[in-house]
């Protein structure tokens, strides 16, 4: 779709939130009197997609404020760019290219998806039993190192999109793993594959080469370290003697999860042991694809099924239900309303979970590669601000760190708490559930957020006068809740989409490609130039600017040989 996009400022709608932004600010925006006068004001706003449940209450938002979102969302045309997506427009307009990461979770039953030719749910199909019979096989046992012995550890070498979900994915679903325990490996940092293997029995590590291009300068450089490593400590044991033991072991020890099958073979992959998928399928969102191939062999075929059917369960939601109750929909409406009304300029989003903790860091690529963008699909400079910036930490650690900042601090800072009705691991402290210790301060810390302490109230409290500033709580500081069963596969994969498809919300409102990531090359390109100035050829060291070349100056002179 590479027609103009609409012009979200110059639509009614945007212009009916602007004054209708005035009139909250003259009335005063107070979630306190506002929870006061509607009694139903918290089921109304709590919402459900599959097992979560999304309390949009403490946003600062009324019915009205709502109405007028999903107006502006109809006046962008977001439910033609919906359709689009899911059926294989290449919506991908610089790349151009289909979008079609849905397509990797459909339910198998459903009707056949053919797009530029390719019968798209026939090969996702075959290439998801490819890879998990291979995990089942890794698993079991039948498939072996090259002395014979199963594989007990499997490190996964991939960057950005390569690794960032399924890291994630494994720490959040500890609980679920088999005996196969796996390591990801992702720096150009030396020190990352290094300690990564150092621990490692060469005759028991499978590697996972991660790579859409299979051309990363990082996933290259760490999968040759992890040959080098292999062969030699395989040499050490007597094991690889010669040049046809080296191939037999790198093709017994490396598989490979590529779009470019002919640069997996050039590596010395055995091309059958190479899981594919499409250049439709962003890095950022690839997990659900045989990028995920590391989870299929730690947590199992059939979790990694069930993680799908999470996936699909969201993207059902997100095509079908109507905008005043579809999840990803407001949240993603309510992010603009922040964002472009508000002027909020990050996004926090705090797991009450430890096994999320690396939720945010997921997030941050999937939110700020897809919506950090200042031109829209055709070229033109976008009409307003885009892309906040979501970071964040696990509750309950962030509240003694950074959440003074969300409290009283002089930025509005929209927070997204996510919790689960069931702990991973139930424990009790004496009598006390350690669990509703956790659920206590994610409930807690929405109420003091939206609600704050008044002066009166701090006053009554027999607090100093001096000290009272310092401790009143203005309050009206956003939150969304959102809570599940419990963090389960599934679930787990209906918490990715979520966010997929409130990224992609943002997106079309902004009218910008989300699924392009231009601003990434131009650091590689330099550091390309860089590299021989840092080895010495004075040339690159003379094309460099000052700043550069003094640092390559301090480089050279304190580096130890
Ligand atoms: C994601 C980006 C980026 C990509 C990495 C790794 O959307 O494109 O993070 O995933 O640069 O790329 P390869 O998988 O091609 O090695």
């Amino acid at each position: 779709m590479t027609a103009t996009p609409i012009d979200p400022t110059a639509t009614p709608a945007w212009a009916s939130l602007a004054s209708h932004l005035e009139a909250l600010a003259s009335q005063g925006v107070d979630l306190r009197s506002w929870f006061a006068a509607d009694p139903s004001r918290a089921a109304c706003l709590t919402f459900e997609a599959g097992d979560l449940r999304v309390d949009l209450s403490k946003n600062l938002v009324l019915a009205e404020t709502l109405a007028l979102l999903t107006g502006l969302a109809e006046q962008v045309g977001l439910a033609a760019r919906v359709e689009a997506m899911f059926t294989g427009e290449h919506i991908n307009a610089t790349e151009d290219r289909a979008v079609l990461h849905t397509a990797l979770r459909r339910p198998p039953d459903g009707p056949e998806l053919i797009v530029d030719g390719q019968n798209v749910s026939a090969d996702v199909a075959a290439e998801l039993d490819k890879f998990l019979g291979f995990a089942a096989r890794v698993r079991g046992g039948s498939l072996t190192g090259v002395t014979g012995k199963p594989f007990t550890t499997v490190v996964n070498i991939g960057i950005g999109g390569s690794d960032l979900g399924p890291a994630m994915v494994y720490q959040a679903l500890a609980e679920y793993r088999g005996p196969i325990r796996a390591r990801f490996v992702s720096n150009i940092d030396p020190s990352d594959i290094s300690s990564a293997v150092a621990d490692l029995d060469p005759e028991t590590t499978l590697f996972i080469v991660a790579s859409k291009t299979f051309g990363t300068l990082e996933t290259l450089t760490n999968a040759r370290l992890a040959r080098s490593w292999l062969l030699e400590m395989l040499g050490a044991r007597g094991v690889v003697t010669s040049a046809q033991s080296a191939a037999d072991a790198v093709a017994r020890h490396f598989v490979a999860v590529s779009t470019a099958r002919d640069k997996v073979a050039e590596f010395g992959i055995d091309p059958v042991n190479a899981f594919g998928f499409w250049d439709w399928v962003g890095g950022r969102y690839s997990v659900d694809s045989a990028i995920g191939t590391v989870l299929a062999v730690t947590l199992g075929p059939e979790l990694f099924r069930q993680f799908l059917d999470g996936f699909a369960v969201i993207d059902t939601h997100f095509r079908s239900t109507p905008f005043a109750r579809n999840v990803p929909v407001l949240m993603g409406l309510i992010n603009v309303w922040y964002v472009n009304f508000w002027d909020a300029h990050t996004h926090a989003v705090l797991p009450y979970s430890q096994h999320l903790a690396r939720f945010p860091a997921y997030l941050q690529q999937l939110t700020m590669e897809s919506n950090g963008k200042s031109v829209r699909w055709d070229g033109s400079a976008v009409t307003t601000a885009t892309g906040e910036v979501f970071w964040g930490e696990p509750g309950t650690n962030g509240q003694h760190a950074f959440y003074q900042l969300l409290h009283q601090g002089t930025e509005l800072v929209p927070a997204d708490f996510i919790a689960f009705a069931n702990p991973q691991a139930p424990l009790a402290d004496g009598g006390q559930d350690v669990h509703e210790l956790l659920l206590a301060n994610f409930i807690a810390q929405t109420s003091a957020l939206a609600f704050g302490k008044t002066a009166a109230e701090v006053r009554l409290e027999g607090t100093a006068e001096a000290l009272v500033p310092a401790r009143v709580f203005t309050g009206n500081r956003p939150s969304t809740a959102i809570m599940a069963p419990a963090l389960t596969p599934g679930v787990l994969g209906q918490l990715i989409a979520l966010y997929e498809h409130i990224t992609f919300v943002e997106g079309a409102v902004w009218g910008i490609d989300s699924f392009d990531q231009w601003g990434v090359e131009l650091g590689k390109v330099l550091a390309g130039q860089v590299t021989p100035a840092l080895a010495g050829s004075p040339e690159a060291f003379a094309q460099l600017d000052a700043s550069a070349r003094a640092m390559v100056e301090y480089y050279r002179a304190n580096r130890r040989r």
